[in-house]
């Protein structure tokens, strides 16, 4: 890790800089893939999966008979593990379930708001060295309980066809229906557009490498929504001496793991914690069989004395990290003051791999600094607000001519002819 001492409060935005991405290459490559899929369907995603993911499909879609295979391919051990987590994630998310909020703004005026399902959700899960099917919990849970009418699901297959079992087993406890071998932009592109075998959708939710990433931006000049800008995992960790620097550590690894991009920053206002953590890595970094991914991320990574807490907590909302992690003296102090971050993490005994699997929170979540714009995947992720209003003659006579006075202020007539009428209706009544 790069050591920063007692930065000054100009160099901050230096010092938490992500590393930028570049785009414009990979920009044209998406554009010509959505256009193929979008006027050849199928026979364009069946090209691109031969050109990518090395293997020729017949069939796109995964069959009873693939997804009965993966339930004896997973050990009763770790069905036992993805069945706790998917409990604690519908407690979770069933929780954050709203009650319509209708109130009458003015005697006879009565509006009222209610949240409808997203009809149409589609879900990206990765494949490759890490096969990320925790995230199929992460959004297929909330799908579910907000309601979406069809839900579907695009993931790579390998080089012989095949998708992971862990994949397909938890795509199918989900109750997802439609799931397809399809990875990369022309899964994004195939979810945008619909094909003969991939239904569209109107949203399109999950983690990718740069090329989904794009992908999904593209996705939206098409009117499809996305869950949000994604970028490499961070994580930040504030520790004292009262913090254990193995288990900080382990943290700082645990995120260092995901890819060479991640990024992980230890802030402390004690240098003999720091020095703990450096060494507590270098042992530990030793074990891992992800270490050369780790290694390098750790390498980009940083960290940082501060002189008191006040300074680490403004530091820390500067930069906005996607999974933040307490654990000092004055925990509650971080606690109550942290305004950007995804998702938070306090205490010795609160890893933030709980959160990536099992505890219940969402682990979807706004990287890249959007942490101060966005929020994780939840409930309402899945649903829109959708208003409604009734007004009854009373209501229209009190609140007519204020609406004909703006009208005519606009430069409306028919605005407020739409009123007019009506009250005159009622004169004659
Ligand atoms: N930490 C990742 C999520 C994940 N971790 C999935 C393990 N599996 C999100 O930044
Ligand atoms: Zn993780």
């Amino acid at each position: 890790m790069k050591f920063v001492s007692y930065p000054k409060i100009e160099d901050w935005q230096d010092l938490l800089k992500r590393p930028t991405q570049t785009v414009e290459d990979i920009e044209d490559t998406v554009k010509q893939i959505f256009s193929e899929v979008d006027s050849k369907g199928d026979e364009a995603i069946k090209k691109y999966t031969e050109l990518f993911d090395g293997i020729k499909l017949n069939q796109l879609e995964v069959s009873n008979l693939e997804i009965k295979e993966s339930e004896s391919l997973v050990s009763e051990e770790l069905k036992q593990a993805i069945t706790l987590a998917k409990s604690n994630i519908e407690l979770f998310h069933k929780a954050q379930r709203t009650q319509k909020i209708e109130v009458e703004t003015t005697q006879g005026v009565r509006c009222w708001q209610e949240k409808r399902p997203i009809q149409k959700v589609g879900l990206y899960i990765p494949g490759g060295t890490a096969p990320l099917f925790s995230t199929i919990l992460m959004l297929a849970v909330p799908a579910l309980i907000a309601g979406c009418e069809e839900i579907v699901l695009c993931t790579p297959p390998d080089k012989k066809g095949k998708i992971n079992p862990a994949i397909l087993y938890t795509a199918n406890l989900c109750g997802i229906s439609k799931i397809y071998k399809v990875g990369g932009i022309q899964a994004i592109a195939g979810m945008t557009f619909g094909t003969e075998s991939i239904s569209k959708v109107y949203k399109i939710f999950g983690p990718g490498n740069q090329f989904v990433t794009v992908a999904k931006q593209l996705a939206t000049k098409f009117n499809v929504a996305i869950d949000m800008p994604a970028g490499p995992s961070e994580l930040l960790v504030v520790a004292d001496d009262t913090a254990n620097a193995a288990f900080v550590a382990s943290d700082l690894l645990s995120q260092a793991e995901h890819g060479k991009d991640s990024q992980v920053i230890l802030v402390s206002t004690s240098m003999d914690l720091i020095k703990d953590v450096e060494a507590e890595i270098s042992n530990q970094l030793k074990e891992l069989p992800r270490k050369d991914i780790a290694e390098v991320a750790i390498k980009h990574s940083k960290s940082i004395l501060v002189k008191d807490n006040v300074e680490a907590l403004d530091l820390i909302n500067t930069y906005g990290p996607e999974h933040f992690i307490v654990c000092t003296k004055d925990n509650d102090f971080f606690v109550n003051g942290i305004q950007n971050a995804g998702s938070v993490f306090i205490g010795n005994y609160t890893p933030e791999s709980a959160g990536d699997y099992a505890s219940g929170t969402n682990h979807t979540l706004p990287t890249n600094g959007y942490a101060k714009q966005y929020s994780g995947v939840n409930l309402d992720s899945f649903m829109k607000s959708m208003t409604f209003q009734e007004i009854s003659k009373t209501g229209i006579q009190n609140i007519g001519n204020a609406i004909e006075l703006m009208a005519e202020a606009e430069g409306l007539q028919a605005h407020k002819n739409a009123v007019t009428l009506r009250l005159k209706s009622l004169d004659n009544e």
